[in-house]
């Protein structure tokens, strides 16, 4: 065929392959081109651009409190880089550089000279985007910019244990910045860019995938609470020279932290200089022996147990109780009979002891089982403590005693705040939440009889209004019910007790007619003199118990009568008659 049609039309064939011929030569001309000739030019111009994904920044959620009031805003900031090699070229422009960044021209001008080797350094770090964008417009060489986001804590010390803050890559490191780090990041986007060899933005190709922005969290904190607290905490630790302290107010119905205090706090805006002290949320992470704060718990038991009634007495005259080599002691020396409403008036350990010896330590370990004394709140709070609530098989006498007004168990003190709402909540327990509760709630389970949980807040309002009580736990117009607590500490390193260093405690709730607030102070180490529970703590209490409960708009369940009002005519414009 071929030789066939070759042999028909010779010329056609002949000017077919001188074609083929032609256009084979020039391919292999334009490759030798490509290979050979231009290769230097070419290769240096594939390197000098390439496509790269570079990362879009999520914006990180907005925290608030309970009212909307931003307590972690993230803010759009420029960081400002340089490439010390490139730098080099604009030397003349380097004073202009570094006034425009507020850096004196000499030492900017030493760094710079130090970095010439360096393709990568910092110049300043979380501009506004019109500081950066000056800058940028100077055209100094070298110089560029990256558009982050960073955080700002607008409540600062005020909140900062509970809030936590983010890494300088914005990851949650600390607090609620942590534990609701998912909900709270987003997910960053990708930017296809053309980059130049030394990393310069040539062209912004399209954006790939955009950034998912993250998710608001409002928190149950009320941050006009957190102040109050924060201030009278801080004034107390000063006047009693105290090492730290920690307080803790609760929704009583709803399981919401209203407010969450510590000191020693930080300032969460700043990077520098914190000291691990400062750091930690001690409501939380701290455990302590809660000492005879737990005594309603105890008194819960007995009257649980069938067996005792409020005006039941008990004998605890002597001062001291000897249980083996073991000594109870009555640090107020009462002595006689006392009912039940005394005992936790004038906090008897040998009364509550007696008490515990008839109904056992296991019905007041189960009470204090129920109201979470060192068990987990499944607030799941970074760093969070569960403390240890011991079980025996066989109670020894000793320990039996001592469980029941408060050593040997250890406890946080949201713990402690949230076993005291249960009691105010009419002994149903109600889930701990640190955000805003709205709509549906967790109608709670009920842990302690509703008749006698009603009895234990009527005897705690005795400890704070009777003769002899607390009377600096109190606040006008309202009712008010609670225990003081003073607790030697631990002797490092022993099994034993300090002479000189106590923890100072009040917990309680009110209005006693229809409890909504849970409050609890501790003290640690108050170190001018005076250290028990009921001088040092319960003032604090007083005071932020009445801030909160003004605040708050709940109805006094304590004003005084009305006073009959002499009525005096008018005439109709208001004057005398
Ligand atoms: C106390 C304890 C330590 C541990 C004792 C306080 C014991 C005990 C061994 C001596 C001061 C003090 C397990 S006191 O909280 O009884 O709050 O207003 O630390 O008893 O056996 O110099 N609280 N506190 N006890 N330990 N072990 C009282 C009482 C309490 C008061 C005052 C005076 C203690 C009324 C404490 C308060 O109710």
């Amino acid at each position: 065929m071929m030789q066939l049609e070759g042999a028909l039309y010779p010329w056609r064939f002949r000017l077919v392959l001188a074609l083929l011929a032609l256009m084979t030569a020039a391919i292999v001309w334009r490759i030798i081109d490509l290979q050979v000739v231009d290769h230097d030019f070419l290769q240096g111009q594939g390197d000098a651009r390439s496509m790269r994904h570079i990362p879009i920044p999520a914006h990180r959620g907005l925290i608030t409190d309970r009212n909307g009031e931003p307590l972690a805003v993230s803010t759009p900031v420029t960081t400002l880089w340089a490439n010390g090699k490139e730098l080099q070229a604009g030397r003349a422009q380097w004073p202009t550089l570094a006034v425009a960044l507020g850096q004196e021209p000499k030492a900017f001008a030493q760094r710079l000279e130090q970095n010439a080797g360096r393709e990568f350094m910092y110049l300043v770090r979380g501009l506004t985007p019109e500081q950066g964008q000056a800058i940028i417009d100077l055209k100094v060489p070298g110089v560029y910019a990256i558009e982050e986001f960073r955080r700002f804590y607008p409540a600062g010390e005020v909140t900062a244990h509970v809030v936590g803050f983010t890494d300088v890559d914005d990851k949650g490191r600390e607090g609620v910045e942590l534990a609701f780090e998912e909900w709270l990041a987003g997910v960053p986007g990708k930017r296809q860019v053309l980059k130049d060899r030394r990393g310069r933005l040539i062209k912004d190709v399209q954006v790939t995938q955009n950034a998912k922005a993250g998710q608001a969290l409002a928190l149950s904190i009320d941050l006009r609470l957190q102040y109050l607290a924060h201030r009278e905490l801080r004034n107390a630790l000063a006047e009693f020279g105290a090492k730290a302290g920690s307080l803790v107010m609760l929704d009583v119905q709803s399981g919401e932290v209203l407010a969450m205090v510590n000191h020693p706090t930080y300032n969460p805006n700043n990077r520098r200089n914190r000291q691990p002290a400062a750091l930690r949320n001690r409501a939380m992470i701290d455990v302590f022996e809660p000492g005879s704060t737990v005594k309603p718990f105890s008194m819960s038991a007995a009257l649980q147990s069938g067996r005792w009634k409020p005006e039941d007495r008990v004998d605890v005259s002597g001062g001291t109780l000897q249980i083996g080599k073991y000594t109870i002691r009555d640090v107020s020396r009462t002595g006689g009979n006392l009912n039940l409403t005394e005992i936790l008036i004038k906090s008897s350990n040998i009364g509550i002891s007696k008490i515990a010896f008839d109904i056992g330590a296991e019905s007041i370990y189960a009470v204090m089982q129920q109201v979470g004394l060192g068990q987990d709140t499944g607030l799941g709070f970074p760093g969070e403590r569960v403390g240890n609530l011991p079980n025996h098989r066989i109670w020894p006498k000793a320990e039996t005693a001592t469980l029941a007004y408060g050593y040997g168990l250890s406890v946080t003190a949201i713990q402690l705040a949230h076993a005291y709402a249960t009691l105010a909540n009419d002994g149903r327990s109600v889930p701990l939440t640190m955000t805003r509760a709205d709509g549906a709630r967790d109608a709670g389970t009920q842990v302690i009889p509703q008749d006698i949980a009603k009895t234990l807040q009527g005897m705690l309002q005795q400890v704070v209004e009777a003769p002899g009580g607390v009377f600096r736990a109190q606040v006008p117009a309202y009712h008010v019910a609670g225990k003081s607590g003073t607790a030697r500490k631990n002797a490092a390193g022993t099994k034993g007790y300090t002479e000189n260093a106590y923890r100072s405690l009040f917990a309680g709730f009110a209005p006693v007619n229809n409890p909504r607030i849970a409050l609890l102070v501790v003290i640690d180490e108050p170190s001018t003199g005076a250290y028990y529970g009921g001088l040092i703590s319960a003032p604090v209490f007083g005071k932020v118990m009445a801030g909160a409960l003004r605040l708050m708009n709940i109805a006094p369940d304590n004003l005084p009568p009305t006073l009959p009002q002499a009525v005096v005519p008018l005439d109709s414009k208001g004057g005398r008659i």
